[in-house]
Order: structure tokens, then sequence, then C-alpha cells
């Protein structure tokens, strides 16, 4: 089976899937440690690992001691062209839809794609699109382009229907790392009821009832990755997860 349709499982048995996200810039070893192996037993389905800058470079070291430690896929979620590893499961070969900088349609999967070949790691077509969420993005600002406004949730519709009419496979609504406000319900739903596609939504979400609003408007994956940054929340991972998995399972066909 592959990761794809592992997911795509996971949310048909459990309604929604949890995925954690990993900066190797933000973890010392030992933490990461503890902190993967509350994550495998506390109901996270899968981890990303990545970020917009990656200053350290310990993306391989950070993959290798998450395998030692959880057996949870991990996927990459690259910040650019040089975040590909054999040590990973998968990759999100991401497209930002939401924009309109050709390198960030094209250019850089042109340059990723033999790597990602000769690494033999599966790549996952995904339309991203950023939301505007309050202050500018690290990743509006890397990618130099404008984020959909929030209270335009037709246009998002409209970019996540067109990612489906070309063949992506996933669509990714993010309000950026951090982001004072999520991505609207409004919005998500608003999405959700145009394209078929498993919809992920991440960024700014700091609690489980957050978490379980933007479940309930329509999505299918709900991404975490700052909050869990500070040790003393680890201990909430399992109350996302409940609030995650709650609802009713689904059928995609
Ligand atoms: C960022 O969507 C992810 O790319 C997660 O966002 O770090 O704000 O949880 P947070």
């Amino acid at each position: 089976m592959t990761i794809q349709e592992k997911l795509i499982k996971d949310i048909e048995e459990k309604g929604a899937i949890f995925l954690v996200l990993i900066d190797p810039d933000e973890f010392e070893k030992d933490d990461l440690i503890e902190f993967v192996d509350i994550c495998s037993k506390n109901g996270v389905d899968a981890l990303l690992v990545g970020g917009s800058l990656m200053v350290t470079g310990n993306l391989e070291k950070t993959l290798d001691i998450i395998k030692e430690n959880c057996d949870l896929p991990r996927i990459i979620f690259p910040g650019g062209v040089s975040q590909v590893s054999s040590k990973a499961d998968a990759i999100l070969f991401i497209s930002l839809i939401s924009g309109r900088n050709g390198d960030q349609l094209i250019g850089q999967h042109v340059m990723a794609a033999p790597g990602i070949l000769q690494s033999g790691i599966e790549p996952i077509s995904t339309g991203y699109m950023l939301i505007e969420s309050g202050k500018r993005t690290t990743a509006e600002y890397m990618s130099g382009t404008n984020p959909i406004p929030r209270n335009k949730p037709e246009i998002a519709a409209a970019t996540a229907l067109a990612a489906q009419y070309i063949g992506m496979k996933l669509i990714y609504l993010e309000a950026g790392s951090g982001a004072d406000m999520s991505v609207p319900e409004e919005m998500i739903q608003k999405v959700s009821k145009f394209c078929k596609l498993p919809l992920i939504v991440g960024g700014g979400i700091r609690d489980p009832q957050t978490a379980a609003k933007k479940i309930k408007a329509g999505a299918k994956a709900i991404v975490v990755g700052n909050y869990f940054e500070d040790k003393s929340t680890w201990s909430e991972v399992k109350d996302f997860a409940m609030a995650i998995h709650e609802n009713q399972s689904v059928k995609f066909v």
C-alpha cells in the first residue's frame, strides 16, 4: 500500500487524520525521541517533516531518529528543492496554486523530480494554497506570492477544483506556521463542497476545539506544528487526536 493509499484509508476509517509537523530546526535529539514516542502512542497518524528555512540542515538526521523510535509514516513537507531524502517514506509534491510564481508552480518541481526518482520515495501531488491569516507569513515571503484573501472562499474553492481537474491528489489550505488566524471554517466548507480531494488544513491551530471545528467544516486532515514546539503542550497530543478522530467515517470514490 502506498502512503497516499494509507492516508486515504485512515481518513475513511477515522473520518479525519492528525498530522504533526516536525521542523528539524526546532528539536534537539532527546526531545525529538520523546516527542515522536508520544505521537505514536497517542493517535497521531503521520509525521510531516520540513520547514521553510531549514537552517541547521538536520533533515536526514531527523528522519533517522524518527524511524528508529516510531513506526509512523514520515512525509517530507519541503520548503525547497534541497529537501529530498531517501530516508523518508513520501514527499508532498507541492504546487503553490494560490500564487502565480512559475517557479513554485513547476520550476522547482523540474529540479526536484530526478532526485525524487533516485531516492525511491513516493511523491504525493498536492495543491498548496496560502490563505491570508493576519500578518505576512514566512511562506508568503519566501515564495514571493500573495495569499488568497480570507474573505474570498469562492476563489479558494475554484482553485481547489482546478487542482482536482488537473489531477492533483490532495489540497492543503495553509494559514502559515504560527499564524495569528487559522483558515476560516466558511472557506473550508466552500472548498470541500466544490472539490472532492482530501482537504488538509494547517497553520495557527493551537487547541483541539479549533481542530474539531475545521473537521466539522470539511477538513480531512489537520496539521499542528508550532504549538508542539513547547514541551509543556505534549500532554495535549491525545486530546487533539480524539477531537480530530471523533467524527463520522467517509468514503472517497
Ligand atoms: C505550517 O500548516 C503548518 O506549514 C502547521 O502550522 O506550525 O502553525 O501549527 P503551525
